[in-house]
């Protein structure tokens, strides 16, 4: 059966496209929409054609699902081509969001009429690709060369009413029935006749707006190699021909496509929408409402939560026991509103409206009645017990009952309340109303019930919300222990921290760890390693770090860390002082200091992660290595367009990975570099990673 169905309408035949979940460009949507045009074309009783879609969008692009798998004919630029062949006018309604190869078969049509809500775009640099179907060739003959410079390199959507303006589309469906309207147009359009995009001449364009435009999105793009070939293929435009443009631009495209970025970028696209697939979790699983909240502590984490509770419409209460504190946390979420405001990112309507949904408290009792709490108090096990022992007497039945620690066992601030089915965590990761990822911690009673609302939960906050096991720092800071660690040893052993912090960073990480300590602040890993009891016999074990808090340095904070920031600057400047102190102490432990390259920063430092990942999976603390992945993309600054550790280390090859692995744990012994069972049986059978 074609997901393909074409119906006559008077003189108009509609095409509808039907193949759920979003209309994807499937080989049956390709074949069925050629064989619709085509049979439409010679019906001598059709004046025009119109295509639209069933289901919730227009077509959301190329099947991702096909790539790198043998393509099949018909190719969607042809496809493209031959509806712009067609000799009747075929007119593209658009509902949802006509996105990629979608968009490109919109203007293969001759004119685009769009409902109000819709929205189109050209996100392939999302996938680390470009437009493949001729939509670098079509797009700027409508728009112009700087508004199809901006659609493509942003990746995001357009709303119909800024779409219409440009000129990428014609017509917004005035009223509640986008094919009727459409009907409508395509009467006008018979008149008009095809109007092919090929055709159009370029509008005017200066040159020098291409290497403007490479100068302007070189910070965001690095490493990245697709933003320079969209660029180059609309400067084509201004060069070639339509279709030496188009020939170009799929030689781009198979480049692209055949990287490992994109691979990585398409990785990562499907490893954030399988989080939400939590085995015995569906939708028939109750879901708690949440209306109401109480943020318990006040500080940075607890204020950035309260904030991004309120922005999601919830009615906030921000809970702590000093009138300092609270003062403090009330003024930060004032600032955060005012800041939002001046940036256009919200109305002042919205930031009153929040502001009249929040309210501050020292006493349990006032948020008796709320639906869920998330303690976000200071990282110590005897404190957390004590509010979750009040918050078990004060709250109603049903509340949900939720801790944002991000190392602390969550059984045991559970077994502090007489209901620990009811207890969660919810690790937000700072600036906790930026930073997408939520990992959602399950405790050994936490039900399903409170699983479902905490995915919700998170979709709610514009979170990705990933379930994890209960352990020692979960997922992400578990494996950021490894991280550091090499880290550590490394500035022993002779590498200095801005060398290695140089040699991550172009390896593609947000920022360099040691860097990273410092804005994170070396003092709270301090307070959580000084609490800890299982830490290796290793006075090397980040040794410098501790020397580092002890002596009050801890980073931006103080100005002075690792490095030093020199008037209240976020700018990190090496300090001899620490490499003189670094240097005395690998002496005093009789570490040889050495030349260190940076392929041994870069495996050491990211094969230990992908170590303490396996240890993960192996542990069932993570369901998939592709969890793990999203962790680190969205919680770490992990490179996406490596796709997160676990998939990093597939493209390597796990045999190669597990080799080098070997070769470590024979240098630097096995505490930390014995190679888990999982890994050694993937790189002896050629599995990988997300086989498991
Ligand atoms: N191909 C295959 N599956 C897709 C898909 C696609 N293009 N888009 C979405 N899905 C699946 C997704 O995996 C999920 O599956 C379900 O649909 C719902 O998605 C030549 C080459 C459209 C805005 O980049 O941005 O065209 O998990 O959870 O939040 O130039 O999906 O349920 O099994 O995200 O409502 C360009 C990608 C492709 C758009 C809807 N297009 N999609 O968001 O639902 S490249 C894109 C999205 C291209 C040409 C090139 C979003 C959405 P499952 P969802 P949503």
């Amino acid at each position: 059966m074609s997901p393909v169905s074409s119906a006559p309408h008077g003189a108009v035949t509609v095409i509808t496209v039907d193949n759920p979940p979003v209309n994807a460009l499937s080989q049956a949507v390709r074949e069925g929409l050629a064989t619709a045009v085509a049979e439409a074309e010679t019906d001598a009783a059709c004046k025009a054609l119109v295509i639209t879609c069933a289901g919730r969008t227009f077509i959301a692009g190329a099947d991702i699902k096909e790539f790198g798998k043998p393509p099949m004919a018909p190719y969607l630029p042809d496809l493209v081509n031959r509806i712009e062949a067609c000799e009747k006018p075929v007119i593209a309604a658009i509902h949802g969001t006509a996105l990629g190869g979608g968009f490109e078969v919109a203007m293969g049509c001759h004119y685009r009429i769009a409902a109000k809500s819709a929205a189109v775009g050209l996100p392939e640099v999302n996938l680390g690709l470009l437009p493949g179907a001729s939509g670098t060739q079509r797009l700027p003959r409508l728009t112009g060369v700087a508004t199809a410079l901006d659609m493509m390199l942003t990746g995001k959507p357009v709303k119909a009413p800024a779409a219409l303006a440009s000129g990428a589309i014609d017509e917004i469906s005035a009223g509640e029935d986008l094919v009727a309207d459409a009907l409508e147009f395509a009467q006008e359009c018979i008149e008009r006749g095809p109007r092919r995009i090929r055709d159009l001449t370029v509008p005017e364009t200066d040159a020098a707006v291409f290497d403007e435009t490479r100068k302007k999105i070189a910070p965001r793009t690095r490493g990245l190699m697709s933003p320079e070939k969209i660029i180059r293929a609309v400067e084509l435009v201004t060069e070639l021909s339509f279709d030496a443009g188009c020939a170009a631009e799929r030689e781009f495209f198979i480049e692209c496509m055949a990287s490992p970025q994109s691979a990585g970028l398409r990785h990562a696209f499907f490893a954030e929408r399988a989080v939400n697939k939590v085995p015995g979790i569906g939708r028939e699983t109750p879901v708690r409402e949440l209306h109401s909240v109480a943020v318990i502590g006040a500080g940075t984490m607890g204020a950035g939560i309260a904030y991004n509770c309120l922005t999601s419409g919830m009615n906030v209460t921000l809970l702590d026991n000093s009138d300092e504190g609270l003062e403090r946390g009330a003024g930060t979420i004032r600032k955060l509103y005012a800041g939002g405001v001046e940036r256009g990112k919200i109305s002042e309507a919205d930031r009153d409206s929040g502001l009249a949904r929040f309210a501050t408290s020292q006493d349990y009792a006032d948020i008796a009645d709320v639906d869920i709490v998330i303690e976000a108090v200071f990282e110590n096990m005897a404190i957390k017990k004590e509010v979750f022992a009040a918050l078990d007497k004060a709250l109603k039945p049903g509340a949900v009952l939720a801790t944002n620690t991000s190392t602390l066992s969550i059984d045991e601030i559970a077994s502090a309340t007489g209901r620990p089915q009811d207890v969660i965590g919810l690790h937000f990761f700072s600036p906790a109303h930026i930073m997408r990822l939520l990992e959602i911690v399950r405790g050994a009673d936490t039900s399903d019930e409170i699983i479902a609302t905490s995915l919700a939960l998170a979709k709610r906050l514009r979170k990705i919300g990933v379930v994890v096991g209960n352990c020692f720092g979960f997922v992400g800071n578990r494996m950021l222990y490894s991280y550091g660690r090499e880290n550590q040893l490394l500035l022993l052993e002779g590498a200095a921290p801005e060398y290695i912090d140089k040699t991550l960073y172009d390896w593609g990480m947000a920022m360099g760890p040691n860097a990273v300590g410092d804005l994170a602040g070396l003092d709270v890993g301090y307070k959580i390693r000084q609490e800890r009891t299982d830490l290796p016999d290793d006075p090397r074990f980040y040794r410098v770090a501790d020397m580092l808090a002890a002596q009050g340095r801890f980073g931006q904070k103080t100005g002075k860390g690792m490095y030093i920031y020199a008037d209240g600057s976020r700018k990190p400047t090496p300090d001899p002082e620490v490499q003189a102190m670094i240097e005395a102490e690998s002496e005093r432990l009789g570490i040889e200091r050495r030349e260190i390259d940076e392929q041994e920063i870069i495996e050491r430092c990211i094969y230990g992660l992908v170590v303490e990942g396996a240890r993960i999976l192996e542990d069932g603390i993570a369901m998939r290595s592709s969890d793990i992945d999203v962790v680190w993309t969205n919680g770490y600054g992990f490179p996406r367009h490596r796709g997160g550790p676990m998939h990093y280390a597939d493209s390597v090859g796990l045999d190669k990975v597990y080799e080098r692995v070997c070769e470590f744990e024979e240098r630097f012994g096995s505490t930390y570099w014995e190679p888990p069972a999982l890994l050694k049986d993937l790189a002896e059978s050629g599995g990988k990673f997300a086989d498991t």
